[in-house]
C-alpha cells in the first residue's frame, strides 16, 4: 500500500481540504501532519483551536489513517520519518511565503522517488469571509485572552506594538511585510499608559484611571482580534487591583503588567529626574498574590515590572526582586531600563537565565532601540514591546501639517503629506 502525506492546520476545514484528503486517499494510506502552533506561527496567526484539539479533528476525518504533529513549516523531518510516496497539496503555494517550503518538499521526496501531487486551489470558497468569521470567534474573551500564553509556547520571541485607540490597533492587527520570503507581523498590542494618557492630552501619572483606560481598551477590543497586554501602571492599591484583574480577565486581556512603584507614579523614562518611589518587595508581593488569587482561570497573566534599573538601585536589587516576585506567583517579569547602554540590562538577563525557575521575560527597547530582536532573544527575552512608537510617529506628522497650513494659509501644500481622501474614506470597511 502506498502512503500519502498531507499537512493541515485543521482549524477551519472546508471543501478544499476534503478535495486534498480525497486525492491522498486515492493514492494510498493517508498520514496527516497537523501543523503545531509553533509551525503555524512561522507564517501566520495562530488558529483559534489548540493543536491538541486540531489533532483530534484530523483523527476524525474519514479516510485518514494516521495523524502526527508537524512542528515546523518545513516538511523535511516528517518526510524523512514517514517516507511517503506522495505529498498532496493545493497548487496555491507556488508563490509567496510557502514557495521555499514547496521546493524543499520536492527535493526531499526525490530521495525515494516520492512525488508532489498538486491539485487546483479551490476557488469557489470565500476564504476572506471565512477568515473574517474566524476573527470574530478569536475576539471572544476566552480565546483572545489565552492567545499570549500560546504565542509564548509557539514563538521564539513575541512581538508587541503599542496601540492607543481603535485605529492604531488596526495598524497593529493588519500590518505585514515579507522580507526574504519571511512574513512578519505583530503578535499583539500593548496598551501603554504613556500613549493612552498622551493621546488624551493628559500626563502619565495614573490620572487616566482604570475607568478611562477601559474606554480605550473597549475601542481596541471591538475592532481588533490580537492579544492585548495592558500597562497597568502600579496596579493601584491592592484592594483596587483585585477588581482590575477580574475586569481585565473578563474582557479577554491576556496580561497586565504592573510596576513596583508607589505614590504618585511618574513615567519611568524620567528615571531619577523626578521623584519616584519603589515599592517594598513585601508589599509588591502581597499585591501579586492578591491579583493571582483574584483571577478565575489560569490563562490570565500578571507580569511584574521591575524598576530597579530605572531608579538606579542596581542589578542585584533587580535580581532579588525578580526571585521574590516569581516566588509570589507572577507569570512574567518585565525588566525596564532607560539606558542606551545595555550593560546593566544584559547583566540582569544573563543572571536571570541562571534561575532554576523562570517565567517569561519582557523587554521594552525604547531607550536601547538599536538592539535587534535576535539579540534580545539571545539574552533570554521572550516578549519585546515597542511601547510608544505609533503615537510618537503620528505626532510630528500632525504638527508638521498644522504648521504648513499656517505658513501657506491654505491646505494645498499639505496634500502630499496626507493620505488621499479616497483612501481615508475606504480605510475602514463599512464606511460607505
Ligand atoms: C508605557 O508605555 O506607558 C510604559 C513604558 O509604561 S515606559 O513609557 O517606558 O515607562
Ligand atoms: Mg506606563
Amino acid at each position: 500500500m502506498k502512503k500519502s502525506y498531507v499537512a493541515l492546520s485543521a482549524d477551519v476545514l472546508h471543501p478544499g481540504h476534503y478535495n486534498i484528503i480525497n486525492k491522498a486517499r486515492e493514492l494510498g494510506e493517508v498520514v496527516v501532519g497537523v501543523l503545531t502552533d509553533k509551525a503555524i506561527s512561522e507564517y501566520k496567526r495562530l488558529p483559534y483551536l489548540s493543536q491538541d484539539q486540531r489533532k483530534n479533528i484530523a483523527e476524525n476525518i474519514k479516510g485518514v489513517n494516521k495523524v502526527v504533529f508537524q512542528d515546523t513549516l518545513d516538511y523535511t523531518e516528517n518526510l524523512l520519518d514517514i517516507k511517503p510516496d506522495y505529498v498532496v497539496h493545493g497548487d496555491n503555494w507556488k508563490h509567496g511565503v510557502q514557495k521555499k517550503v514547496r521546493e524543499k518538499v520536492i527535493e526531499v521526496l526525490k530521495q525515494w522517488n516520492g512525488q508532489l501531487i498538486e491539485i487546483p486551489y479551490t476557488k469557489d470558497i470565500s476564504f476572506s469571509k471565512l477568515r473574517n468569521g474566524m476573527n470574530e470567534v478569536i475576539k471572544s474573551p476566552e480565546i483572545r485572552g489565552g492567545m499570549l500564553r500560546r504565542l509564548l509556547n509557539a514563538k521564539k520571541i513575541v512581538r508587541i506594538l503599542e496601540a492607543h485607540d481603535g485605529l492604531t490597533s488596526l495598524i497593529v492587527e493588519n500590518t505585514e511585510v515579507i522580507v526574504d520570503g519571511e512574513k512578519r507581523s505583530f503578535d499583539g498590542m500593548w496598551i501603554s499608559s504613556l500613549t493612552d494618557s498622551t493621546s488624551k492630552g493628559k500626563p502619565d501619572i495614573e490620572l487616566v484611571d482604570v475607568t478611562s483606560r477601559l474606554q480605550t481598551i473597549n475601542e481596541v477590543l471591538e475592532v481588533s482580534s490580537k492579544p492585548i497586554i495592558l500597562d497597568g501602571d502600579t496596579g493601584g492599591i491592592l484592594e483596587h487591583f483585585i477588581y482590575t484583574v477580574k475586569t481585565m480577565e473578563r474582557l479577554g486581556i491576556s496580561a497586565i503588567i504592573i510596576e513596583d512603584k508607589v505614590g504618585l507614579k511618574k513615567n519611568s523614562l524620567f528615571g531619577t529626574d523626578v521623584k519616584q518611589t519603589q515599592d517594598t518587595i513585601e508589599n509588591f508581593c502581597k499585591k501579586i498574590r492578591a491579583g493571582k488569587k483574584a483571577q478565575l482561570k489560569k490563562d490570565f497573566m500578571i507580569i511584574a515590572r521591575i524598576e530597579s534599573l530605572i531608579l538606579k538601585q542596581g542589578v542585584l536589587d533587580a535580581l532579588k526582586r525578580a526571585k521574590a516576585y516569581i516566588d509570589a506567583g507572577v507569570d512574567g517579569i518585565m525588566i525596564h531600563s532607560k539606558d542606551k547602554s545595555t550593560e546593566d540590562l544584559f547583566h540582569f538577563c544573563d543572571e536571570y537565565a541562571k534561575f532554576d525557575y523562570k517565567v517569561p521575560l519582557v523587554a521594552v527597547p525604547s531607550a536601547y532601540s538599536h538592539v535587534t530582536e535576535e539579540k534580545l532573544y539571545e539574552k533570554g527575552v521572550n516578549i519585546v514591546i515597542y511601547a510608544n512608537h505609533l503615537l510618537r510617529s503620528a505626532y510630528p506628522a500632525m504638527v508638521k501639517v498644522s504648521k504648513t497650513i499656517l505658513e501657506n494659509k491654505r491646505a494645498l501644500e499639505v496634500e502630499e503629506l496626507c493620505m488621499p481622501i479616497k483612501d481615508i474614506l475606504n480605510l475602514i470597511p463599512g464606511t460607505k
